[in-house]
C-alpha cells in the first residue's frame, strides 16, 4: 500500500480485519517496525480522537511523531496556482508540501471539505496535492470526501459486537446546527458495502449522498421503517450533497434525533457515532449513555485501525 485514502487501498478487507484483531491483542509486537521513521500528522481542521489515536498508533510502532496544526503557527497557505500572491497568504502549498515531505517518512493529513467548490472537494484537491508533491506515502485522517480510518474502526467494532453473520446496519441522518461534510457517511457506506452487511441509509429528502459511495444500499426516507429490525444504528449529520444545495443545511428537524422510541423499533440495536457528538441534537442522553451505546469502544478502536494502516505503509514503503 503506497497511500491510504479509501477502502480500495486496504485490499482484502477480511485480511485487514484479522490483522486488526492481532494488533489489538498484541499492540507492541511490531514496536521495531517504525524505528527511526517519522510521522508528520498535519491538521488543517480540529481533532481530538484522530490526533491522539494516530500518535498512539505511531508510538506503538516505535515511530517518531511531529504534529502540526497548520492554521496555528505555520504560514497561511495559498492553494490556487497562478494567483499574484499580494494578499494575506505568504506561502504557496506547492512549496510547503515538498518541504514538509522532506522532514518525514509518512504524512497523515486532515483537511475537510471547504464547500467552496464541489469539484475541488470531490476531486480531493488538497489530499491529491500531497500525494503528488510530497514524495511520501500519505494517509487520510479525514479529507474532503472520506474518513477511512474512522470507517475501518467502525467495522472492527461491528465485527466485535455483531450476533449475526450479516447484520442489518442503518446509517441515519440527524440534525446539527452547522454544515458538516459528507466524509463520514460516504466512507461508512463504502466500507459497510465492502464488508457485505445489509445497509439502509435514512435521511430527509434532499440529503441523498453521492451514489458512488452508497451503491448497494437501500435508501429509505421513512426512518421508522429503516430502523425496523436493525442490529446497528449509526447516526451522523451531513450537509446536502446534491446541486444546487451542496454544503447547505436543509433541515433542522429534531424528529430525526435518535431517541429511545426510535431505538425500540430495532432488534435491540447498538448505537454508534464517530464523535464528537452534540447531545440532544444527534442523540438523546439516555441513548448515548445506554449499555447499547458503542461510542467509546468505537473511539478506542481508532488506535487499532491507525496502527494497521501505519504498519502497512511502513512495511510496503521502507
Ligand atoms: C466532523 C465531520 O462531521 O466531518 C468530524 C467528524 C469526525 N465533525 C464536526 O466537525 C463536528
Ligand atoms: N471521530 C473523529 O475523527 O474524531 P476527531 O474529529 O476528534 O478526530
Amino acid at each position: 500500500m503506497r497511500h491510504f485514502t479509501c477502502v480500495h487501498d486496504i485490499g482484502d478487507l477480511k485480511a485487514a480485519l484479522r490483522e486488526a484483531f492481532e494488533i489489538k491483542k498484541e499492540p507492541f509486537r511490531y514496536s521495531e517496525t517504525g524505528r527511526n521513521k517519522t510521522l508528520l500528522a498535519l491538521f488543517f481542521d480540529s481533532s481530538l480522537r484522530t490526533r491522539l489515536s494516530t500518535q498512539k498508533a505511531a508510538m506503538n510502532l516505535g515511530m517518531n511523531v511531529i504534529v502540526l496544526d497548520v492554521n496555528q503557527g505555520a504560514w497561511k497557505l495559498e492553494t490556487e496556482r497562478g494567483v499574484v500572491m499580494d494578499g494575506d497568504k505568504p506561502e504557496h502549498i506547492l512549496e510547503a508540501i515538498p518541504v514538509m515531505g522532506a522532514y518525514c517518512d509518512i504524512i497523515g493529513l486532515r483537511s475537510f471539505a471547504r464547500f467552496e467548490s464541489k469539484d475541488d472537494d470531490y476531486g480531493e484537491k488538497i489530499l491529491n496535492g500531497f500525494i503528488r508533491h510530497s514524495g511520501k506515502p500519505v494517509f487520510s485522517m479525514e479529507a474532503a470526501t472520506g474518513h477511512p480510518l474512522q470507517s475501518f474502526a467502525d467495522l472492527i467494532t461491528i465485527e466485535e459486537y455483531k450476533r449475526v453473520e450479516r447484520p442489518k446496519v442503518v446509517l441515519t441522518w440527524a440534525p446539527h446546527p452547522r454544515s458538516l461534510p459528507q466524509a463520514v457517511p460516504n466512507s461508512f457506506a463504502q466500507w459497510t458495502a465492502a464488508a457485505g452487511y445489509e445497509l439502509v441509509v435514512t435521511h430527509p429528502e434532499g440529503y441523498e449522498l453521492d451514489p458512488r459511495f452508497t451503491a448497494g444500499a437501500r435508501i429509505e426516507y421513512d426512518r421508522d421503517k429503516a430502523f425496523d429490525g436493525a442490529h446497528f444504528v449509526y447516526a451522523k449529520n451531513w450537509s446536502a450533497y446534491t446541486d444546487p444545495n451542496y454544503g447547505k443545511i436543509l433541515s433542522r428537524d429534531t424528529a430525526w434525533t435518535v431517541d429511545a422510541r426510535a431505538m425500540s423499533l430495532t432488534d435491540d440495536a447498538f448505537f454508534m457515532h464517530c464523535l464528537p457528538v452534540r447531545r440532544n441534537m444527534i442523540v438523546t442522553d439516555d441513548v448515548i449513555e445506554s449499555p447499547r451505546s458503542l461510542v467509546i469502544p468505537e473511539a478506542a478502536n481508532r488506535v487499532v485501525s491507525a496502527q494497521v494502516v501505519l504498519k502497512r505503509l511502513l512495511t510496503d514503503n521502507y
